[in-house]
């Protein structure tokens, strides 16, 4: 599926926008965010996606073919700098596509929190589960409960993250 960012971007940019801006306390009470997909996918936080992280979270062969392609210097590695401009870039779509694709959407359309929370805490992680909370959260513009395609999608587009 085609999504035409001309068309979304402003109204879901400017209900982002003003998610993001509307809680500046949030850093001084030491919440670190905006939570990217990168903090995500880096299970150990060392600043690389390494293979094996992505073997822990039960990708598909799919997605790690996608994320495979951020790795510009081919080392094996991603590092956040590989994976911010690879998601920025044209192909950011199909990885957020794919990723998207992870989650077991009860509507086919929409994950959940709940969702979310489940699909990216292999251990079960107390802490990784409230980072997962606010990931959801930063995604859910229309404030709905649920993250569509085109919320997860956009986020990742933004130069703030
Ligand atoms: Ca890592
Ligand atoms: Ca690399
Ligand atoms: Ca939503």
């Amino acid at each position: 599926m085609k999504i035409n960012a001309v068309a979304i971007a402003p109204i879901v940019l400017a209900a982002f926008l003003a998610t993001v801006s509307a809680s500046p306390t949030d850093a001084q009470a030491g919440v670190s965010g905006p939570v990217s997909f990168f903090k995500v996918l880096d299970l150990d936080g060392d600043g690389y996606i390494h293979v094996d992280e992505l073997v822990k979270l039960n990708l598909s062969a799919k997605t790690i073919e996608e994320l495979e392609k951020a790795d510009k210097d081919k080392d094996k590695t991603i590092s956040e700098e590989e994976f911010n401009e690879f998601v920025r870039s044209e192909s950011g779509e199909a990885l957020s596509d794919a990723i998207f694709e992870e989650y077991d959407k009860k509507d086919g359309e929409h994950v959940s929190y709940q969702d979310i929370r489940d699909r990216w805490n292999p251990d079960n992680e107390p802490e990784r589960k409230k980072m997962l909370d606010q990931f959801a959260s930063e995604r859910d513009v229309d404030n709905d409960g649920k993250i569509s395609r085109e919320e997860h999608w956009l986020i990742n587009y933004m130069p703030l993250l």
